[in-house]
């Protein structure tokens, strides 16, 4: 097999090494290697391939690490990862133990940032620009930011800061005009607006020139001659709206065309100000599949490299099974009959299974793009306005949001229903992703409900129930997928679970299944595996009681109380923290309720950051599978 450009490159000194004209063809090599790799590993396949020549010319004209580059989410940096060292281990991609499918700081020095998380490098590269002038260095700083992610309040926030500052650094803007669906919102109308109107940018320079030829002298005269200019320059220059906030906007130009990125790279880098250069790209560039359904192809699993065709995987669920689908078809039913039903999501309906409603319902249906803070803050003011919004968000980016949780719905005890999802651990995504802090940072909030469903029936009980619960917010979390792929003997649990089915009722527990030897209390869908867990106790002559709490607060203390007396243990499972967790809430309450001496262990996650990884691998590693439940109960179990 002939050598490729990219056998030779080992760090951005190699890549300066190859004349402009051969970056094509390095460009096509990367694009092989995320399509072969993705196609095994899963990941975020259509912004990494749309930003491929865009990272080439970063790297080309900067001088990393000692330059600093912050990715914006950075699920688009695949290129780079390739580019800096990793190449050779790029098929262990979001594989427990392997490369992480976000920059991480702790994997390579050129990743200077772990994110994940959208919104947030041009606050990271302004704080890191500031530093750098503190103390008298010169190093470059740039932020690499999508459109969507722009639109984010962080982001904005930075933006008027750098205007402010004035500090010498790029942000290169990755316009796509796409989120993972369409980009929604003003912003995007007005990138848009730059990018479709090419005849701004060729008579921006002839209007320059004609304004600074205006005769400039006489007060009144250069006054009028000033408002002519800003006017005319409002009209007609595209990225006005960044020069007034501060910056020097260059582009658009062509993300896709190496040449093109490198040369303009290499006239703007240099200059001492903050600069925003808007670059056009095309998501999933170079895979017609991805070309076609980008949608499909932001973050995808296994799938065949021919057809495009997911590859089924035994994790895998149908489109009609899980939690998310549950939701999506459950929210559509009532809103039939509920007027009032009004929906929230922050930049993903179809990850959040809102797309439904979205169809049926358009002017009850809100996509504010991606900003969760708005998104809480604006379901609050829809509900101060007697309606009945539900805010669809993943756990992890509900983070975004505690002030709003705290301020515009808890504080003003307002019938907000929140929908987690992916909540507990997500699997190859990571620590940035993993949804397992939301029972403590909501837990400790006055006013609110929180619950977790066992199945996905449950879950449209709950759900149901929230919605008609008017006297404050409620919040419900579930995790990715379907419950019965918690546990191996799927008929044992159903059967079990169909003879205690009761109907919710605020802060009243469920009793799953009697026994006289040790209670285990769960939170929702980890009920199936503590089941699992019960019946291989049960082998073994331990005979446990087993409760699903379904609600985090207020807890049906006086259930898992009159067990605990009866057995003398009390075991908690949740898939979070320890900390603060759903397993400190039994703790906090029991205290008072027990007076003898009784066995205690919370099972939880232990206070880190919990890796990448296959998901049911991480379960296990950290003592959440049925099996390892079963032993830590089996040690304890004095
Ligand atoms: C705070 C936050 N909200 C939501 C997400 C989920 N998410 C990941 S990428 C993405 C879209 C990003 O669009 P853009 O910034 O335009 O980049 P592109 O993927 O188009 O290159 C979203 C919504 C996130 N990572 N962070």
């Amino acid at each position: 097999m002939a050598e490729r450009l990219l056998d030779s490159i080992n760090s951005p000194l190699d890549l300066k090494k190859l004349s402009v004209d051969k970056l094509p063809i390095l460009a096509q090599e990367i694009r092989e290697v995320i399509i072969n790799n993705v196609a095994s590993s899963g990941g975020h396949l259509a912004s990494s391939l749309g930003a491929v020549e865009l990272i080439i010319g970063i790297h080309y004209c900067l001088n990393a690490p000692e330059d600093i580059i912050i990715w914006d989410v950075g699920h688009q940096a695949y290129a780079h990862k390739i580019l800096t060292g990793r190449k050779d281990r790029f098929n262990t991609l979001r594989k427990a133990g392997g490369i992480s499918g976000f920059p991480n700081k702790y994997e390579s020095e050129y990743d200077v940032f772990t994110t994940g998380h959208g919104s947030t490098s041009i606050s990271t590269a302004l704080g890191m620009a500031a530093a750098r002038d503190i103390e008298h260095k010169n190093y470059k700083v740039v932020a690499v930011i999508g459109d969507a992610s722009l639109g984010g309040g962080m982001a904005l926030e930075a933006l008027n800061h750098a205007g402010h500052l004035h500090k010498n650094m790029l942000v290169i803007l990755n316009d796509n005009e796409m989120s993972i669906s369409k980009s929604v919102g003003a912003l995007s109308k007005y990138l848009n607006r730059i990018i479709t109107a090419p005849a701004y940018n060729r008579i921006r320079k002839d209007i320059e020139g004609l304004l600074s030829k205006v005769p400039r002298f006489g007060f009144s005269v250069i006054r009028s001659a000033r408002r002519l200019e800003e006017g005319l320059k409002n009209l007609l220059v595209p990225g006005m709206l960044f020069e007034e906030l501060g910056f020097r906007y260059f582009g658009p130009i062509d993300g896709n065309d190496v040449t093109t990125v490198i040369d303009t790279m290499k006239n703007i880098v240099n200059l001492d100000e903050p600069i925003l250069l808007h670059v056009v790209t095309k998501k999933g560039k170079g895979y017609s599949f991805a070309e076609k359904g980008p949608e499909k192809f932001h973050g995808i699993s296994s799938f065949n490299v021919n057809t495009g065709e997911k590859i089924a995987l035994a994790k895998d669920i149908t489109p009609e099974e899980g939690f998310t689908k549950a939701f999506g078809n459950k929210i559509v039913e009532i809103a039939k009959e509920n007027k009032r039903i009004v929906a929230i999501t922050a930049a993903m309906p179809e990850g959040t299974g809102l797309d439904k409603f979205a169809n049926l319902f358009p002017n009850r249906f809100f996509d504010v793009g991606m900003a969760e803070q708005h998104a809480v803050g604006f379901a609050a003011g829809l509900a101060r306005a007697g309606f009945k919004p539900v805010v669809a968000i993943y756990s992890t980016f509900l983070q975004r949001s505690y002030d709003q949780l705290f301020h515009d719905v808890c504080l003003q005890n307002l019938n907000v229903v929140l929908m987690l999802d992916r909540a507990g651990l997500v699997g190859e995504d990571g620590p940035t992703h993993h949804g397992t802090f939301d029972m403590s940072y909501i837990r400790h909030l006055p006013n609110i409900v929180s619950m977790a469903p066992r199945n996905e029936e449950e879950l449209n009980n709950m759900f149901s129930w929230a919605v008609s619960y008017d006297k404050g917010p409620v919040a419900i979390r579930y995790p990715r997928g379907a419950s019965y792929k918690y546990c191996s003997s799927k008929s044992a649990i159903t059967a079990l679970a169909d003879e205690s089915r009761t109907p919710i009722t605020l802060g009243k527990g469920e009793l799953l299944k009697k026994g006289k030897d040790a209670t285990i209390v769960n939170i929702g869908y980890m009920s199936n595996i503590a089941l699992e867990a019960a019946s291989f106790l049960m082998d073994e002559g331990i005979n446990c009681e087993v409760i699903n709490a379904r609600f985090i607060k207020p807890m049906d203390i006086e259930l898992i109380a009159q067990s605990v007396f009866k057995t003398g243990r009390l075991f908690t499972i949740e898939e979070g923290v320890l900390e603060g967790g759903f397993g400190s809430g039994v703790l906090e309450l029991i205290i008072d309720k027990i007076k003898k001496d009784i066995i205690i262990k919370n099972i939880a996650l232990p206070d880190k950051f919990i890796e990448h990884g296959d998901r049911a691998l991480l379960l296990d590693k950290y003592g959440l599978s049925s099996k390892k439940i079963a032993e830590t109960i089996k040690n304890n179990y004095a």
